[in-house]
């Protein structure tokens, strides 16, 4: 540790020079971060030291800090001290503020102020045209993240590192140098701080311990004492003055003094408290990690031993790993803290905005399950308002209705959801095998045991995805298939069911939708929750244009189809392996994502995300036995590719006449060749032509 970071809104920069000024006495190196436009948070939270907070009204409604301050606290490493002192700010007219976290009242506040900043902003993203609209679209997405994740700021700070401005001065600021590991130079500190002129103008020279934290780098050098230490007040804590926004903010209750309200850990006691706090959020990885380092650092210490051999043990267990996952976590906290959710997804209504409302009553739901009316209130607010999201109001209106079964609103709500001529989701159940056709039954294995394992295959109603299917269907896995069309999907059942007596799953939803897809997974039974492999292979190209030329809904099409559909999918599904520890993806990207060609601009730009993403998933997933794999292939036939290129015009749709490309059946086995690999070999990728094409543009057109 070479310094420690003091981080603030600039508008704190006194309070933060009287804090400066009362530690530095006795040299503790302080760097002040004031906040200022750019990367403040990741700034503050990346520079590897130790950083001391000053949370105050203006720091919670400064841009500049809450920009970013969540996934930067997220991500500060938990071994490293922090913290958050929550101490009075300053309006503008130099009055002070009382700042308060640790009530509802209080983050509801916060939250509502980036909420009324998006709606001020959204008044003139109504009223404005070109350039400028675009400008809003982007200031209105930052302030909605902002209003998002305040709550969860206040939340981590709340849980993590907070405490009161009198706790943190409270027996001569014992809890800093006990939290920063300085507890050597406390001694030092408070006999200079109780020094009167006269024992200072005898005192010897103050010798300063070393820090023992990170190897003690912090100045061992004596310092001179400021003059002024006999003019710096003991508690210069004064009375906050009464403002406005004091009558909203809860008073903090006054701490006994001179005890701390929290009792300052050790380093050992501190990092089992952060391995638990990771584990508790799922990232079991990073919980061993913490532990792991500590064990050795700390060899000898019997409850650290205990601690990491018990998590080790839970985590080889064949039952489910003890992690919970975020619906056990959210009981801890307090079920009131989904009500600011829930006010401000009222708001949103109010003012027209659906999505953002849904967005809110679905925190609201995810904290707090029971919360009373929340179904509810989803559901038809998304049966009137969201009708992409018609399959999710049907799952909001379900659960409403077994919640309440006479609510007649929900139920008319349902009913006329229900007669709409769209096909639902088909949730068919495994069906009895029927009987396998005479010719193919010596090649099909038996396979409709529940534990052999289990592929979902996304864009099985043509093409590759369907050959692959037929392929896993072949080699005994149990199938789950997604498209968009219901009709072709029963098709393919039909026939793997008939041709290999598998058991199939069929669950229609379009990838775009992200609520679609999330309804989908959520009405997954049981037994096919448990997904081994996940093909990622729902995809298309549209039009064939120059960039000049190109149209906005074509490369809308293709970029929420190729990129967003395989994200949203690959969300839902990695959890689950992760947790697992076992599983594999394969991406279908392409050629088009290795090389571009001219006119394939968006449709390349897209495969070449799949190509980045592939790598990126493997980076992450491979610590947990996750393999990840690409197949890349050129020209293939016997899909419906170039038909939805150009907008099924067949005569267009005729680019393989004069040559062979690959067909369908081929990538399906370059997919189940790497699927089939021993567990311990991961195919990265399988980059495939046709013998014809050499590349993108050069082809062999001399006839098959
Ligand atoms: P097909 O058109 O035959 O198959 C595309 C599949 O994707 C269909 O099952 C379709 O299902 C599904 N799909 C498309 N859009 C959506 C959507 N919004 N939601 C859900 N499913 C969707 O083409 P291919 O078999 O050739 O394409 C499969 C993948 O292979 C694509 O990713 C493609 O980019 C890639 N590829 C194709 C090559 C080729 O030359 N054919 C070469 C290299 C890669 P439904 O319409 O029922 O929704
Ligand atoms: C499909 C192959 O020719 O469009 O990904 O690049 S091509």
């Amino acid at each position: 540790m070479n310094r420690i970071i003091l981080a603030y809104s600039a508008a704190n920069s006194d309070l933060a020079q009287r804090i400066d000024l009362q530690l530095s006495r006795i040299g503790i190196p302080f760097d002040h971060m004031p906040s200022a436009p750019g990367d403040w948070s990741k700034q503050v939270f990346g520079t590897g030291e130790p950083v001391l907070l000053l949370v105050t009204d203006n720091l919670l409604t400064d841009r500049n800090c809450m920009t970013g301050l969540l996934d930067a606290m997220q991500n500060f490493p938990p071994h490293l001290p922090m913290l958050a002192v929550v101490a009075e700010g300053v309006d503008e007219a130099g009055n002070q503020v009382s700042t308060s976290i640790d009530r509802m009242v209080n983050m509801l506040h916060y939250m509502n102020h980036w909420q009324n900043a998006w709606m001020q902003v959204s008044t003139d993203y109504q009223n404005a045209a070109g350039e400028e609209k675009l400008t809003l679209e982007t200031e209105l997405d930052a302030l909605r993240m902002l209003a998002n994740q305040t709550g969860d700021v206040i939340t981590l700070l709340r849980e993590r590192a907070a405490v009161t401005r009198q706790a943190f001065e409270a027996n001569d600021f014992a809890l800093f140098f006990e939290k920063f590991d300085l507890s050597d130079w406390h001694g030092q500190y408070r006999k200079i701080a109780h020094a009167t002129p006269e024992t200072i103008e005898t005192a010897p020279p103050v010798t300063l311990p070393e820090a023992t934290l990170a190897g003690g780098i912090l100045s061992p050098e004596p310092v001179d004492l400021p003059d002024e230490i006999t003019t710096v007040p003991e508690t210069p804590h004064e009375a906050p003055t009464v403002t406005e926004e004091t009558q909203i903010v809860e008073p903090e209750p006054e701490i006994p003094q001179p005890t701390p309200k929290v009792e300052p850990l050790g380093v050992v006691e501190q990092t089992i408290q952060d391995a638990k706090f990771w584990l508790e959020r799922g990232h079991v990885e990073r919980s061993l990690e913490l532990l792991r380092t500590a064990v050795e650092a700390y060899p000898d210490h019997t409850l650290l031993q205990q601690t990491y051999q018990d998590l080790l043990h839970t985590q080889n267990q064949d039952a489910p790993a003890p992690t919970p996952t975020p619906t056990t976590a959210a009981p801890q906290q307090p079920a009131s803290d989904a009500h600011p959710y829930e006010l401000m997804g009222n708001a949103a209504v109010e003012k027209g905005d659906f999505l953002f409302a849904k967005y809110c009553w679905d925190r609201v739901a995810e904290i707090d399950p029971a919360y009373p009316g929340i179904y509810r209130k989803l559901g038809l607010m998304t049966a009137e308002h969201l009708h992409d999201y018609r399959e999710t109001a049907l799952v909001y209106l379900k659960k409403a209705q077994e919640i309440t079964p006479d609510d007649a609103e929900v139920n008319k709500a349902l009913k006329e959801l229900l007669e709409e001529e769209r096909p639902l989701v088909v949730m068919e159940p495994p069906q009895a095998p029927h009987q396998p056709a005479e010719d193919v039954v010596q090649e099909a294995p038996v396979n409709t045991q529940p534990q052999q394992p289990l592929v979902m295959i996304t864009g099985a109603t043509s093409g590759i995805g369907r050959a692959t299917a037929e392929v896993f269907a072949r080699n005994g896995y149990r199938l789950i298939l997604t498209g968009r069309r219901v009709d072709r999907l029963v098709e393919v059942k039909n026939k793997l069911e008939t041709d290999y007596r598998s058991d199939v799953l069929l669950l229609p939803f379009d990838v775009r939708n992200a609520g679609a897809v999330q309804s989908a997974f959520d009405s997954l039974p049981e037994n096919y929750r448990e997904i081994d492999v996940l093909i990622n292979n729902a995809g298309l190209a549209k039009g064939l244009s120059p960039i000049h030329e190109g149209s906005l809904e074509h490369w809308e099409t293709m970029i929420d189809t190729n990129i967003k559909g395989l994200l949203y999918v690959t969300r839902l599904v990695t959890p689950g392996m992760v947790e697992r520890r076992r599983g594999h993806i394969v991406n279908v990207g392409s050629s088009a994502g290795k090389e571009v060609y001219p006119n394939g601009n968006v449709y390349c730009a897209t495969k070449f995300a799949v190509d980045a993403l592939s790598r990126s998933f493997r980076y992450d997933l491979h610590k947990f036995n996750i393999r990840v794999s690409q197949v890349s292939p050129g020209h293939v036939e016997e899909t419906e590719f170039a038909l939805n290129r150009f907008d099924g015009d067949a005569e267009r749709a005729r680019i393989y006449n004069d040559f062979q490309p690959l067909r369908a059946p081929d990538v399906a086995e370059a997919i189940w060749f790497m699927v089939s690999r021993p567990a311990h070999v991961n195919i990265q990728d399988v980059f495939m032509f046709g013998t014809q094409q050499a590349a993108s543009m050069l082809i062999d057109r001399s006839g098959r």
